[in-house]
C-alpha cells in the first residue's frame, strides 16, 4: 500500500468547489430510473445517457472531481470509440468503481440487510485498477425501524455491515485504490430526526472502530454518509439549519479528524434540498468543521438531465444544461456560496 498516493487521490476527490457524481445504478436501478421515463434499458441507451453526462464540459471540468461507475460503464466506450474512463479523466476527474454486489437479507434478522460482494474482490480489484479505477465505493444500508420499533437496526446489522465495510476497505487500500466507505442510514419511514441522529451516530462509531481493528489508514479514506435528517413520512420535518446543524454536530462526535473529506448521499431527498443542506452546513459551520465536506450524489444530480433527455439525441444539450446547473449549485454548496436566488434565476 503506498498511503501517500491514496491520501493524493482522496484529497484530489475532495478539491474545493467540487464533488462526486454517482453514476453507479447496477442493472435493476437504472432500469428503474429508465422506466420512470419511458426508455428501455439497453446498453446502448445506457452508454448513451452516461457518455451524455460525461461529455458535459462545464459540469465534469468545473464541479465534478470524481465519478462512481459500474461495472458495465468502467468497460464500455463512448460512440467514437473512446473508452468512456477517458473522458472522465480527460475532464480532470478520477474515475471510480462501485465493488459491492448488492443488499441481501440478512440471517436471522427479518427486514435488515449485509451487503455482500468480498469473495474474489482482491482479484476484481487489480483488474479495475487495470482498467483506470483508481477509488472504489461499497454501500451498507442500514434501515430504521416503523413506528417506533427500537429493534431496527439491531446491533447484528450495525456489526455485520460495519465489518464488512471495513473488510472491504482494507483489501482497496491494499491494491492502492482509495474505499468510499458509505454506511447509508435510510430515510424511508416515520422515525423523527432524533432518532436520525442516533442510529446515524451509532453506526458512524461501530464503522471506524471496525475500520481501525482492520488497520485500515483513515488518510486514505472518503466516508460517504447520509445526512441527519427524519424519516420521508415524519410528521414533523426538519428545517435547513436544523439539519445542518444536527449533521455537523453528530458527524464531529462519531469521525475523526484524519478522514480527508466527507460527501454526502442524496438519499431520496429533491435536488435542492439535498443543495441547500450541504450549503448550510458549509456556509453555518467551516471553522468549525475538520474535514471538507461535499457531495456525491446519484439521484440529487441526475433527475433533472435524466428527465430532459428522455432518451432522445435531440434532448442532449437540454439534458447537458440541466446537468451543468445541478453541478454548479452543489460545486457552490461545497463552498457555502448557493443561495435559492440562483436557482430561480436559472
Ligand atoms: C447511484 O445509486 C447508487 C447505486 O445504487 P444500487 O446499487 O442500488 O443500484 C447508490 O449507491 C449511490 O451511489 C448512493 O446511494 C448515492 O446516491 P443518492 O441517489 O442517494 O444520492
Amino acid at each position: 500500500m503506498n498511503l501517500d498516493a491514496l491520501n493524493k487521490i482522496a484529497l484530489a476527490m475532495m478539491t474545493p468547489g467540487k464533488g462526486i457524481l454517482a453514476a453507479d445504478e447496477s442493472s435493476g436501478t437504472i432500469k428503474k430510473r429508465f422506466e420512470s421515463i419511458g426508455v428501455e434499458s439497453t446498453e446502448e441507451n445506457r452508454r448513451d445517457y452516461r457518455e451524455m453526462l460525461f461529455r458535459t464540459e462545464e459540469a465534469m471540468k468545473e464541479y465534478i472531481s470524481g465519478v462512481i461507475l459500474f461495472d458495465e460503464t468502467i468497460r464500455q466506450n463512448a460512440k467514437d470509440g473512446t473508452p468512456l474512463v477517458r473522458l472522465i479523466e480527460q475532464a480532470g476527474a478520477v474515475p471510480g468503481i462501485k465493488v459491492d454486489k448488492g443488499a441481501k437479507d440478512l440471517p436471522f434478522a427479518p427486514g435488515e440487510k449485509i451487503t455482500e460482494g468480498l469473495d474474489g474482490l482482491r482479484d476484481r480489484l487489480k483488474e479495475y485498477y487495470g482498467l483506470g479505477a483508481r477509488f472504489a465505493k461499497w454501500r451498507a444500508v442500514i434501515d430504521i425501524g416503523r413506528g417506533g420499533d427500537r429493534a431496527i437496526p439491531s446491533v447484528c446489522c450495525i456489526k455485520t455491515n460495519a465489518h464488512a465495510l471495513a473488510r472491504y476497505a482494507a483489501l482497496c487500500q491494499e491494491a492502492d485504490i482509495v474505499p468510499i466507505v458509505e454506511p447509508e442510514v435510510l430515510m424511508d419511514g416515520d422515525h423523527d430526526i432524533d432518532r436520525c441522529y442516533e442510529v446515524t451516530e451509532y453506526v458512524l462509531r461501530a464503522v471506524f472502530a471496525e475500520l481501525y481493528d482492520q488497520r485500515v489508514a483513515l488518510e486514505g479514506t472518503i466516508l460517504k454518509p447520509n445526512m441527519v435528517v427524519p424519516g420521508k413520512k415524519c410528521p414533523k420535518q426538519a428545517g435547513v439549519s436544523e439539519v445542518a446543524e444536527k449533521t455537523v454536530k453528530c458527524f464531529r462526535a462519531a469521525v475523526p479528524a484524519a478522514v480527508p473529506g466527507i460527501v454526502f448521499l442524496s438519499g431520496g431527498q429533491s435536488d435542492e434540498e439535498a443543495t441547500a443542506h450541504l450549503n448550510a452546513m458549509n456556509a453555518q459551520y467551516a471553522d468549525w468543521l475538520p474535514w471538507p465536506l461535499s457531495f456525491s450524489y446519484g439521484r440529487a444530480l441526475q433527475a433533472a438531465p435524466l428527465k430532459a433527455w428522455a432518451g432522445k439525441a435531440e434532448n442532449v444539450p437540454a439534458a447537458q444544461k440541466a446537468f451543468a446547473h445541478r453541478a454548479r449549485m452543489n460545486g457552490l454548496a461545497q463552498r457555502g456560496e448557493w443561495s435559492d436566488g440562483l436557482e430561480e434565476a436559472a
